[in-house]
Order: C-alpha cells, then structure tokens, then sequence
C-alpha cells in the first residue's frame, strides 16, 4: 500500500519539518503504481545538440559577440529556440519582465497533455554575459534541455505529468527572470510544480559530474542514470544557490539539475576518476570571450543530454 504523505513524514522523523516547509519531496506527487510499462527515454543525440550551440555561437558572431539580457543576441536566441519548440507542436509564450533598465524575456514552453496539477518543469538561462557568447554558461544546458523538448516531439511521448520547459532570461544579472517567473505563478501555480530540473553548464572543457543534493526523488534519478554508466558523481556544491533553481527551491519547489563545473580547480582525486586537469579549472573560459563551441567537452554533454533526459522521462510517468 502507498503510504500516505504525513505517514511517510512521521515515519521520516527529522524530515518532518522539511517537508511540511517545502510541501513534500517529488515522491509525494507519485501516481500509485500501475500496470503500464515504463517508456524509455531516448538517447538525445549530442550532434544536434551541438548543432544548436553552433547556431547560438553565430547569433552572438553577428550581434557584438554576445547574448546578453537587454541585447539583439538575447532577442535573436529566444526567437531561435522558439522557433524550433513552435514547429515541434508546443505551446510557447514569451514572458516580458524589466531589468537594470533593458526589458529581459523567458520563454515557456508546454507539451500537450498529462496532468496539469503535476507538472514536470525542465530549465536552463539562455542570456550570457557581455564578454562573451555563453557556450558553456550556458548555451549548453539550453539546447541540451532544447534537444530533449524537441524529443519528447519527435517520440510523441504522453506522459502522466505535464512536460514544461523554459528557457531564462536575465540569470546573469541575478536570477532575475526566473524569480520573475516563479513569482508570477502564485502559490497555486507553485504548488503545480511537481519538480523543477535546472541545467546551467554541462559541457565544461574539464568537467566535473556534480548533481545537486536537493530533492532526493531527483537526485536519486540522475545518479542512478551516472551510475547505470559507471560514472562516479559528487555533490554540487559550488553553485549552491547561484543559478536558477534557486528561486523554485525558495517557494518549496522540490528542484534537482546537473553542473559540470565552473572557475573551481579539478582536485587530483577529481581528475583520478573523471580524468582532465588537475588543478585547472573545470571552466577556464568561464564568463569570457573564450567560451566558445571550442570550450565544450563533448562527452560531458552527450552524457549530461542522456542524462536530462532519462530524468524527464523517469519522473514524467
Ligand atoms: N549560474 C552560473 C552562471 O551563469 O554564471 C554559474 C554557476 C552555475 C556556478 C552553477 C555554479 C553552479
Ligand atoms: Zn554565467
């Protein structure tokens, strides 16, 4: 029998504080088991992942050699992805906010079907900095979570839970458009939100396999999937609270996401299991004019492409 959320939170002992705060882990939005196989998530191909950096690359070649809020290349990228999601067959819409004067975008975008009151939100910030194009920071985890979208399309997946996926504005300046977001929901609108997955530099040149330690449900789910390769995994530490999880996880959201790493050095017993340099950053070109297609380790995200994923489909059904 599925025991009942307050019975797991008593049995939970010193979890009980913590879930009636945030509302429970992802777990407690679980549907009761039924007969229906699970469907396999596909492998997303890291060509095409690739192929959308390259295309980011060129917006910010031909708009002053960044993507930034507030700028054409920020503009040109929002209407690059959604372009893609809209002839996929999803619903898109673009949420204008204000910031340091310049007006920012999100853009959402929903997948037909499944249970409006579980919604399973995937994101990353699309804006780069002023200094460069943002290929890594974070071109990578957008068209990672773009290439999982479009197939989730192409497999006409119907899960369970409602797909969303969002791509932010402004993350550089503060988490500014998906506070905005998060904000603009309402509680009721929250409450929705079975989880929210974040994907913010996943293709570091020296990379790092970090899982942040939030929702366990989640968390668990993307280290059985590095496990399932035999790729040790670490707990995310460096960007705690530092990119756009953060506002979810504030409202109680239960949010998890994958981060190869960013100005912190490879230690000797990180290189030792995941190879690269030692004592170099995991992101030498981290917020510079560097940060190009050339700055992307494509193993890392092919895996960490594999890896969103095999998430979505796992906690869609
Ligand atoms: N939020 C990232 C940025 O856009 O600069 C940096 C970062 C992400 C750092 C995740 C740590 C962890
Ligand atoms: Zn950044």
């Amino acid at each position: 029998m599925k025991p009942s959320a307050s019975g797991r939170a008593l049995a939970a002992g010193a979890v009980v504080v913590a879930a009636l705060l945030t509302g429970g882990s992802m777990a407690d939005a679980a549907p009761a088991s039924g007969t229906a196989t699970a469907a396999a998530a596909p492998d997303i191909p890291v060509a095409d992942v690739k192929a959308h950096l390259t295309q980011l690359q060129s917006i910010a070649a031909a708009n002053g050699g960044n993507r930034a809020h507030g700028r054409p290349g920020y503009q040109a990228s929002i209407d690059y992805v959604k372009a893609k999601l809209d002839a996929a067959g999803f619903t898109t819409s673009v949420q204008q906010f204000t910031s340091s004067g310049r007006t920012g975008y999100n853009l959402v975008a929903d997948w037909p079907g499944g249970d409006p009151n579980r919604v399973v939100m995937s994101g990353s910030h699309l804006d780069s900095v002023t200094s460069g194009p943002g290929i890594n920071d974070n071109g990578s985890g957008s068209a990672a979570v773009l290439e999982t979208a479009l197939a989730v399309a192409r497999s006409g997946y119907q899960p369970a839970k409602h797909l969303r996926f969002a791509w932010w504005g402004a993350e550089e300046l503060g988490l500014v458009g998906s506070r905005y977001y998060v904000n603009s929901l309402g509680a009721a609108g929250r409450a929705k939100i079975s989880g929210y997955l974040n994907f913010d530099m996943i293709g570091s040149p020296n990379p790092g396999y970090f899982v942040y330690d939030d929702d366990p449900t989640i968390e668990k789910t993307f280290k059985d999937y590095f496990a399932g390769l035999g790729i040790p995994t670490e707990i995310e530490t460096e960007g705690d609270g530092r990119s756009d999880h953060a506002p979810f996880k504030n409202a109680g959201v239960p949010v998890g996401g994958l981060f190869s790493g960013a100005d912190y050095r490879k230690t000797a017993a990180q290189a030792a299991k995941w190879g690269g340099t030692a004592g170099q950053a995991f992101d030498r070109c981290y917020h510079s004019s560097c940060d190009t297609t050339a700055n992307i380790d494509e193993t890392a995200l092919n895996r960490n492409s594999d890896a969103i994923a095999y998430a979505v489909w796992q906690l869609s059904q």
